[in-house]
């Protein structure tokens, strides 16, 4: 029997049991939009930008671990849906991009023009570094075959984007069904953990005076997060999170440490700089994490890292004693299988981490409301509190992800989401809608800023379209603050392209919410936020919140530079974050003694 190749792709995506394909139609792929449409399963999600569709699959797939489809158009519609793709590449999350392009007359690897007859170009070598695997399907027969083996390369191993580009006559093409390519290929087999690895673990763990675990988004990928509260109180060892895994477990959980960097908490980098054998799993150890000289990173401690990527596992080279190239659900089985029990030796030092939490609480002095503006930080601890308890949070960059990552706390049914490698602004409210589809249209918090809302701007109506129920909290501080920051300590106060007098503006994000017909509130004061909050939260549908913020707030605690008593510029390490605290506290809580730098900035 003769069939459409476009019909088969739609039937395949109810197969692989793909519910919503998020996308912008165009010459280049309005087939397989037709045969979606005609076929029902697949919900079409017709966003305003590809980007957005990009971003949305990532919030999706993190959301419930089932795959969506992106379907992009040729020429700008697949350049356009680049960045999210990058990101999702980035932070390890599968996801299936089918590209449409020129007719395969034109889009041979020997063809040497720029631009292929209209709009094409080569998509598959553009994407190909930042994608598990891109592949342009010229023979309609291996269109089906191609689109299974992507999937499974997707969501095997470390998740990653893969690109199917399907020329529009490929997509177009009648032919017999029995002339399909049968998919054979095995999906790939992950690594085997090494046992002795494991029990040379094993073994710091049970010896160390001073353990430490950081998970990281890696755990949950494997689906092994649910374990975690069984783990940490098998082996009474205190945990970091990753900001991507910071939701795995519940914050307050008493053995849980923090999230710990860059702009970290001062008990979690305390923990972190003090501990003397530090096991990871999962997460990979970025310059956010872990500062800007590994020398210096929790410079007392043995460093395991497993990884499912050995590339991840290895890149710090030396400094690791054990690069464990394994899957993070197997490393913790084996954990939870083994004689480990919580040990009495390491008693003061689960204390010790106690006093760190209560002692550098997540929101200390240097977070008082200043010039009649009040604070993002303590904002999140109040927001906090108006949260469900199965509330789902999608952050941009800027204050909505700083103040989210080290202010907001997250209980043990919350989820809180964001974009960690690429950091692009923009992901906020197309990662709520991405969001809110995975979760049968549901309410979503967005912590969005001024500057990154202006980048999906267009997604709003993309959310009305739909009736998703969007808490849209907009921080509102004239333009860039963080890169005001950036500005002010390299340059001192001269700002260029980063607030209204420098050369870039925000509209009235209240006169906007108008003109998509949506309600919006206004935040300036304790008060507002107060009365403000149970209504937004109330609201039965989406609602625009603009929180106005100081322009200059400071994003603190922070690694920054800061100067010795001659001028001389300093980067201290990691446990010595800024405001700088003084040489007293620094020496009562470094354990591992006061780094060289700490005193030199205090002399
Ligand atoms: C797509 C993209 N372009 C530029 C940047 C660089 N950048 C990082 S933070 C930032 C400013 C963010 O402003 P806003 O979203 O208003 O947050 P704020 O820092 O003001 O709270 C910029 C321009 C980026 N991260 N992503
Ligand atoms: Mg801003």
């Amino acid at each position: 029997m003769n069939v459409k190749v476009a019909d088969k792709i739609a039937e395949l995506l109810e197969t692989l049991d793909i519910r919503h394909v998020f996308g912008i139609i165009g010459a280049g792929n309005v087939h397989i939009f037709e045969a979606i449409a005609n076929r029902g399963f697949s919900e079409l999600i017709c966003v305003h930008h590809e980007q957005a569709a990009t971003m949305a699959m990532q919030t999706y797939y993190r959301l419930h671990g089932k795959l969506p489809a992106v379907l992009l158009t040729t020429g700008g519609g697949s350049t356009n849906g680049v960045t999210g793709v990058v990101s999702a590449y980035f932070d390890s999350v599968p996801a299936l991009i089918i590209a449409g392009n020129e007719n395969s007359k034109f889009t041979t690897p020997e063809n040497p023009l720029r631009i292929w007859g209209v709009q094409g170009y080569d998509s598959v070598h553009m994407i190909e570094k930042t994608t598990k695997y891109s592949v342009r399907v010229t023979d309609p027969t291996r269109t089906l075959t191609e689109l299974q083996k992507a999937r499974d390369i997707a969501i095997a191993g470390r998740g990653g984007p893969v690109w199917v580009e399907i020329p529009m006559n490929v997509q177009a093409a009648v032919i017999d069904e029995k002339t399909f390519a049968p998919y054979q290929e095995k999906p790939p087999a992950k690594p085997k953990l090494d046992k002795a690895q494991l029990d040379s673990a094993i073994e710091a763990l049970r010896t160390a005076k001073r353990p430490l675990l950081w998970l990281g988004n890696g755990v949950r990928m494997t689906g092994a997060e649910e374990k975690i509260p069984a783990l940490l109180e098998k082996l009474g060892v205190p945990a970091l999170l990753s900001w991507a895994g910071a939701d795995m477990v519940d914050s307050s959980h008493p053995l849980v440490a923090g999230r710990a960097g860059v702009y970290g908490q001062r008990s979690a980098n305390f923990i972190l700089q003090n501990c003397d054998y530090l096991l990871t799993i999962g997460t990979r150890l970025a310059i956010p994490q872990i500062g800007y000289d590994i020398s210096e990173f929790a410079r007392g401690a043995r460093l395991d890292v497993v990884d499912i990527e050995a590339a991840e596992a290895k890149k710090h080279g030396s400094r690791v004693t054990q690069a464990i190239v394994a899957d993070a659900g197997d490393f913790i089985d084996g954990l939870l299988a083994s004689s480990l029990q919580t040990s009495p030796v390491q008693e003061p030092w689960r204390k010790q981490c106690n006093t760190y939490k209560t002692k550098y609480p997540w929101i200390g002095p240097e977070h008082s409301d200043k010039d009649g503006f009040i604070n993002s930080y303590p904002f999140m601890t109040v927001l906090s509190e108006y949260l469900k308890d199965d509330a789902i949070v999608v952050t941009d960059m800027g204050t909505a992800l700083l103040c989210g990552h080290q202010a907001l706390p997250i209980k043990k049914n919350q989820r809180l989401l964001t974009s960690t490698g690429l950091g692009e602004m923009g992901y906020g409210l197309p990662g709520a809608i991405g969001a809110s589809f995975a979760n049968n249209k549901s309410e979503i918090i967005c912590l969005n800023c001024d500057g990154g809302m202006m980048m999906n701007l267009q997604e709003m109506q993309t959310m009305v379209h739909h009736n998703l129920p969007i808490k849209l909290f907009v921080f509102n501080n004239d333009g860039y603050l963080m890169i005001k920051h950036t500005q002010k300590s390299l340059f001192g106060k001269k700002y260029v392209g980063t607030d209204k007098k420098s050369g870039v503006s925000c509209p009235d994000f209240s006169k906007l919410a108008t003109a998509f017909d949506l309600p919006s509130y206004q935040i300036r004061t304790w008060d507002d936020a107060r009365e403000m909050l149970p209504k937004v939260m109330a609201y039965n549908g989406a609602v625009v919140c603009e929180v106005f913020m100081h322009p200059e707030q400071l994003f603190v605690p922070k690694l920054g530079l800061s100067a010795a008593l001659d001028g001389t510029l300093i980067s201290p390490p990691l446990e010595d974050l800024s405001p700088p605290l003084p040489l007293a506290d620094m020496e009562e809580a470094m354990i591992v003694g006061v780094h060289p730098k700490s005193r030199a900035m205090r002399q």
